[in-house]
């Protein structure tokens, strides 16, 4: 754990204590302040007070008095659709209201960090999709070429929970747009933009209020370097504003569609060799089509990025080959499972919608698709033009009907269940099919969530050997 530092004394107000919150208020605590802890479940109130926390309601009466700070948990709304009423107290207050992200931020920057040598390097991963392969794939990359790195934010772990950080380490984050847009403080020494498409629009008031709110990543203090996806309206924007001049080094540019020219820095993946460009000549390459856990373009503009990074922080091109190389993927997403008789299984329990469906659909050939699920509005109507790798649909869930549907005349088969689908779809696999799970729907129908989704999934490829 690290100390959150600059409140000694202090008393801090937490809302939410779930991963981030709990982490947030030990932070607080060993940082020598004093939280305040509610969250507007019992369980998870009695599960700090049995931390030994202080639970207190912020949004009662008189709840915020003598409190300098309010610390908000991201799944919890600050502004759209509706501010939760502890954030409206505060308003009224007066009682500025910060993240775990920003206080991280500002620990960073306090007077205990003055002393390393080479103070830890903090690299901040966004994007609509991608963003925990590329966290993870340049953390990967950093630890197998030998460097001390870990891991956190939007991943899974709080950042408070992470170890104190050693000299001349790196911190690799996965931040949210819900993380960024609270957080008071954004002041990543790298800072990667992958891609934007529609996602927590509820949360952001709409797709600009969701772009302004990534983009606070770049515009709050400013990373030393930035790398951005430039496939987009969005990236090539952001990359426009945050370069001085065409050869400004303190941007590379990445894309996983085009070349692109001129004499900065970039990195760029076509038909799937990755090439780095400087000051107009082509420095490395590599063939990213045998690299085992990043299938299809998707990954190759994540492995982009990720080269961007490790180059910035002056690692070998060979170096970073060999992470590439070994890196296992991301459970759920795009992970390949088992190959039985030369049929691939694969796992993309992770795609919950259209958009991260298309990308799995995208990456494989002769497919034999495992969908459904509590589908999202529209069905699979916006992937008519992704099916053409799928050889038969089998479906499962609430939406197979819909979907079914939706399919037309593509063969297809309601299944019901995963176990069946996954049956079905072995029994009638040829050599070089891929069995692929990329539902496009969530997984609320069947299971807890994706992740109990994707382990439903597994265990029945296994099943299939087991006799
Ligand atoms: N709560 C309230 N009042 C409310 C709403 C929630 O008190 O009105 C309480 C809940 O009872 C619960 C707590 O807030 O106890 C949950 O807080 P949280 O939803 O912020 O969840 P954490 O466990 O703190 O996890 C958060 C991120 N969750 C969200 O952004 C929703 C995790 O990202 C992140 O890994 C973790 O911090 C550590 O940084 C998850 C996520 O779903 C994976 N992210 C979204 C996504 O990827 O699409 C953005």
């Amino acid at each position: 754990m690290i100390p959150a530092t600059g409140y000694a004394g202090a008393r801090i107000a937490v809302l939410g204590l779930g991963r981030s919150g709990l982490a947030v208020a030990r932070a607080l605590r060993a940082g020598g302040a004093d939280p305040h802890c509610w969250d507007d479940g019992a369980e998870a109130r009695a599960r700090a007070a049995a931390e030994g926390l202080a639970l207190a309601d912020p949004a009662r009466p008189g709840g915020l008095e003598g409190i300098a700070r309010l610390i908000v948990s991201p799944g919890i709304p600050h502004l759209y659709p509706q501010p939760h009423p502890a954030i409206r107290a505060a308003w009224a207050a007066q009682v500025p209201v910060d993240n775990d992200i920003g206080l991280f931020f500002a620990t960073l920057g306090g007077a205990g960090w003055a002393d390393f040598d080479r103070p830890p390097r903090v690299v901040a991963v966004t994007g609509s999709n991608g963003k925990s392969t590329t966290a993870a794939l340049i953390d990967h990359v950093l630890r197998s070429a030998g460097r001390d790195s870990q891991l956190a934010g939007n991943i899974g772990r709080g950042v408070f929970d992470l170890d104190p950080p050693g000299d001349g380490s790196a911190i690799v984050l996965e931040l949210s747009s819900y993380q960024i847009d609270l957080a008071r403080a954004l002041t990543p020494d790298i800072a990667v933009f992958l891609n934007l498409s529609p996602d927590h629009l509820d949360r952001h008031g709409g797709f600009g209020g969701y772009f302004a709110a990534k983009r606070r990543l770049f515009a709050e203090g400013g990373p030393d370097r930035a790398v951005i996806g430039v496939d987009e309206d969005a990236g090539a924007y952001l990359a426009n504003q945050m370069a001085e001049a065409a050869e400004d080094l303190r941007l590379i540019r990445i894309s996983a569609r085009q070349k692109l020219g001129g004499p900065g820095w970039s990195v760029t993946v076509r038909k799937g060799f990755l090439a780095e460009t400087r000051q107009g000549k082509q420095i490395a390459s590599l063939d990213l089509r045998p690299v085992p856990g990043l299938p299809g373009a998707h990954n190759h503009q994540n492995a982009a990025a990720a080269w961007g990074v490790a180059r910035a922080l002056g690692l070998s091109p060979k170096a970073i080959a060999a992470g590439l190389q070994s890196f296992a993927g991301l459970p759920h997403r795009s992970q390949p499972v088992a190959e039985i008789h030369g049929v691939r299984f694969v796992n993309d329990s992770k795609a919950t919608n259209v958009e991260s469906a298309a990308q799995a659909l995208r990456a494989f050939p002769r497919i034999r698709w495992i969908a459904g699920g509590l589908g999202k509005e529209g069905g699979i109507a916006g992937l008519a033009s992704d099916l053409g790798g799928v050889v038969k649909a089998y479906l499962i869930g609430h939406s197979a009907r819909e979907f079914a549907l939706q399919l037309g005349p593509r063969p297809h088969e309601i299944c019901g269940d995963i176990g069946t689908a996954v049956t079905r779809a072995a029994a009638e696999a040829e050599p070089g099919d891929t069995v692929l799970l990329a539902p496009a729907a969530a997984s609320f129908d069947q299971f807890p969530d994706f992740e109990a989704r994707g382990a439903a999934f597994i265990a029945a490829v296994r099943a299939l050997t087991a006799v």
